[in-house]
């Protein structure tokens, strides 16, 4: 068996939102690793450059100059070296010569190389036979924000996350019955709702704020008792995108107000408490570190995690953990590039006792490569969306997962 890279092939093709996005082979003596990038709509400004100048094209190009010619003859075993090399060959912090999402897919293709390499399943080939633990699937049910048209929500994404289920494939179902629940109610409020979603399949509809919050709990308290489960509700506020800089003001335009950084704490933290919130990612601003500390000194039982702030990013990280400010992370390799660097950014923050949360994009492939990497890193959560085919991939291959390693009880997360 060998794992001796042979050739590199760049192509282009399209994600869920039909955007242009890069695929990456990697072809060994002995095996074959594929994968392409997602993308983000609503992103951190701290992240690493998705593409060179001149978009897919120009990463393909230089793909097949730069970089192949090196990976060709490595071993795609030795993948902290190929890494590194990927960071050498850039020669920038923020991957602004060949792109973070060209590194995204090259790194992501050597670790499957190497596993197929080797016929060893993907998380087990990056954490050995020590991974056997399912994430809480996050499911994505409603939302507006950056993912949606028009009349929406300003708060990105209403979550649910199924606690106490028995198995992986329980608690998906569970995520499902509460989306299907929810389209229910949403017809029943407004007999003009068309049945909308937005890009990650959550509904879209056209309503305010916290109206939309208590039809995602009522649907949760059903499931719970139907299901005898711990269904709870979560938001991913994504506050940086209706933070106005100049103002010093969130501008919320579904219900007309505004609410300045402490007004924001109060709403966030009355949310919180009156919904029982399991979860809530980025209620403030991607600089705001100190709100992130005095919400998280408030709460109990939630996890206040960090997306645009930190974008999985070390030293973002390793601000955040001085004040104590979350108690969560987002981990979305191609915030900031490599394998290895995504790994090590979700070790400090257990280390730190910061819960990391493996997340898709808004613009993904049906690429299951995330569904690996939160088993292998120990993730207790999943974020993904509930519906729509590129999302369900991510789910499926969980479940296969779970096939594969038995039926296991989930990891507490509080
Ligand atoms: C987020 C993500 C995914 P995007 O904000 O968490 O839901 O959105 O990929 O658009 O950054
Ligand atoms: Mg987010």
């Amino acid at each position: 068996m060998s794992s001796v890279i042979e050739d590199v092939v760049a192509r282009k093709l399209f994600n869920s939102r039909g955007e242009e996005t890069l695929e990456i082979d990697i072809i060994t003596t002995d095996g074959f690793g594929r994968a392409s990038a997602p993308a983000g709509a609503s992103k951190g400004k701290a992240e690493v450059i998705s593409y060179p100048e001149g978009g897919v094209d120009k990463a393909i190009e230089k793909v097949e100059e730069l970089v192949a010619p090196e990976l060709i003859g490595m071993d795609a075993e030795e993948q902290k070296e190929i890494d590194a090399l990927l960071h050498e060959i850039d020669g920038t912090e923020n991957f602004g010569n060949i792109g973070g999402n060209t590194v995204f897919a090259i790194s992501l293709a050597t670790a499957e190389a190497a596993a197929t390499s080797y016929g060893t399943p993907l998380f087990q080939h990056l954490s050995g036979y020590l991974a056997n633990e399912l994430p809480f699937p996050l499911g994505n049910v409603l939302g507006g924000g950056k993912h949606a048209l028009g009349k929406t929500t300003d708060i990105q994404e209403y979550l649910v996350i199924p606690l106490k289920a028995h198995s992986f494939a329980e608690a998906a179902k569970a995520n499902i019955i509460v989306h299907q629940k929810i389209g229910a109610a949403l017809r029943k409020k407004d007999k003009n709702f068309t049945g909308g979603r937005g890009d990650e399949g959550a509904w879209a509809p056209n309503i305010k704020n916290e109206e939309a919050l208590k039809i995602v709990v009522n649907a949760c308290e059903e499931v719970s008792a139907e299901l005898g489960i711990e269904c709870r509700a979560g938001l991913d506020v994504a506050a940086s995108s209706f933070w106005s800089p100049k103002q010093k003001v969130y501008v919320y335009s579904m219900e007309g107000t505004q609410r300045d950084s402490g007004e924001q704490l109060e709403f966030m933290l009355r949310l919180i408490e009156d919904y029982n919130l399991a979860y809530v990612e980025d209620p403030f601003h991607e600089e705001d570190y100190e709100s992130f500390a005095e919400l998280t000194k408030k709460v109990k039982r939630c996890l206040i995690c960090g997306d645009d702030l930190f974008v999985t990013n070390r030293e973002r990280l390793i601000q955040g953990i001085k004040i104590c400010a979350g108690n969560s992370i987002i981990i979305k390799t191609n915030q900031v590039g490599t394998l290895t660097d995504a790994g090590e950014t979700t070790r400090l923050a257990k280390r730190a006792r910061y819960v990391p949360v493996m997340a898709h994009r808004s613009g993904e492939t049906t690429d299951t490569h995330i569904s690996h990497l939160a088993v292998a890193f120990s993730c207790p959560v999943i974020k993904t969306g509930v519906l729509h085919g590129e999302r369900v991939a991510k789910i499926n291959e969980l479940i296969r997962i779970e096939e594969t390693i038995g039926n296991r009880a989930q990891m507490a997360i509080f």
